[in-house]
C-alpha cells in the first residue's frame, strides 16, 4: 500500500463529537491545568502556540493531528469566543482557575451588566457580594439572555442580577473584557447588586 492511500485512509477533519472533546482539552490546558501539558502561563495567560499543539498531540494523540488550522477552525465553530491567537501564541480569554495571575488590562464596561447564578447562592452573594470562587475572576454578562445561559448551568430557574457598573466604577472597582459577552472582575461587593429577575 502506498503512503498516499494511507493519508486517504487517515480522517481529514474532525467529527463535531471530536471538536467538542478538543474544546474541553483546550480549556483544560489554557485555563485550568497548563502543569499536565508541561506549559505555564504568561502573565497573560498565553502560551506559545507551537508548544500548545505538540503538548496537546503528545497528550491527546488526535487524529488528525492539531494543527494551527484546525484549531482555528475549532475556536470559530464553538459557541462562544473563548480563546485567542495572537503573535504566534494562545490563550483562554476568561475562565481561569489557575494559580498563577492571570492579568488584563482595565476597561471601561457598559453601565449595566448581569450575572446568573443559583437560587441556593444567594443569601451568601447578598451577605459576600460576588465572589470568583474557583477562578480567578468573576464572570459577568453583557445581557440577560447570555446570563440566564450561565446561570442555567448552577439552577434550572436562575436568578439573574443587574450589576450596577457605573456606581461600582466611580468607587473604584476595575473592570476587565472578556469577550463579547463577558466582563470580569475581582470581586464585586453587595451594594452594587439588584435582582432583575427571580423564579421560585
Ligand atoms: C457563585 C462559563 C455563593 C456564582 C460561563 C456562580 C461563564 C457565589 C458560582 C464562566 C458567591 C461560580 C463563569 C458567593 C459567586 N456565595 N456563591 N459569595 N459569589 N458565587 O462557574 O459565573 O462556557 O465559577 O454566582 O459561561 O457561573 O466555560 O462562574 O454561580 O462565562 O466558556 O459561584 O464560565 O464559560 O461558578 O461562569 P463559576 P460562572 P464557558
Amino acid at each position: 500500500m502506498t503512503s498516499q492511500n494511507q493519508e486517504n485512509r487517515e480522517p481529514q477533519e474532525y467529527t463535531e463529537k471530536q471538536m467538542v472533546r478538543i474544546g474541553k482539552k483546550m480549556s483544560c490546558c489554557l485555563r485550568h491545568h497548563p502543569e499536565d501539558y508541561g506549559l505555564t502561563l504568561d502573565r497573560e495567560g498565553y502560551v506559545p502556540l507551537n508548544r500548545f499543539l505538540k503538548a496537546m498531540n503528545e497528550k491527546h494523540h488526535f487524529q488528525p493531528r492539531l494543527t494551527v488550522e484546525r484549531v482555528r477552525s475549532i475556536m470559530e465553530h464553538l459557541d462562544k469566543k473563548r480563546y485567542e491567537i495572537n503573535n504566534g501564541r494562545i490563550r483562554a480569554l476568561y475562565g481561569h482557575t489557575v494559580s498563577t495571575p492571570v492579568e488584563k488590562p482595565a476597561e471601561t464596561p457598559p453601565e449595566v451588566l448581569y450575572h446568573g447564578t443559583a437560587r441556593r447562592f444567594l443569601d451568601s452573594i447578598r451577605k459576600e457580594g460576588l465572589l470568583p470562587m474557583e477562578r480567578q475572576y468573576v464572570h459577568m454578562s453583557v445581557d440577560i439572555e447570555t446570563a440566564r445561559r450561565v446561570g442555567k448551568r448552577h439552577d434550572e430557574h436562575p436568578v439573574i442580577l443587574r450589576i450596577d457598573t457605573k456606581a461600582a466604577s466611580e468607587d473604584g472597582i476595575l473592570f476587565y473584557d472578556g469577550n463579547d459577552k463577558t466582563w470580569l472582575c475581582r470581586t464585586l461587593p453587595a451594594k452594587y447588586l439588584s435582582i432583575e429577575e427571580y423564579t421560585q
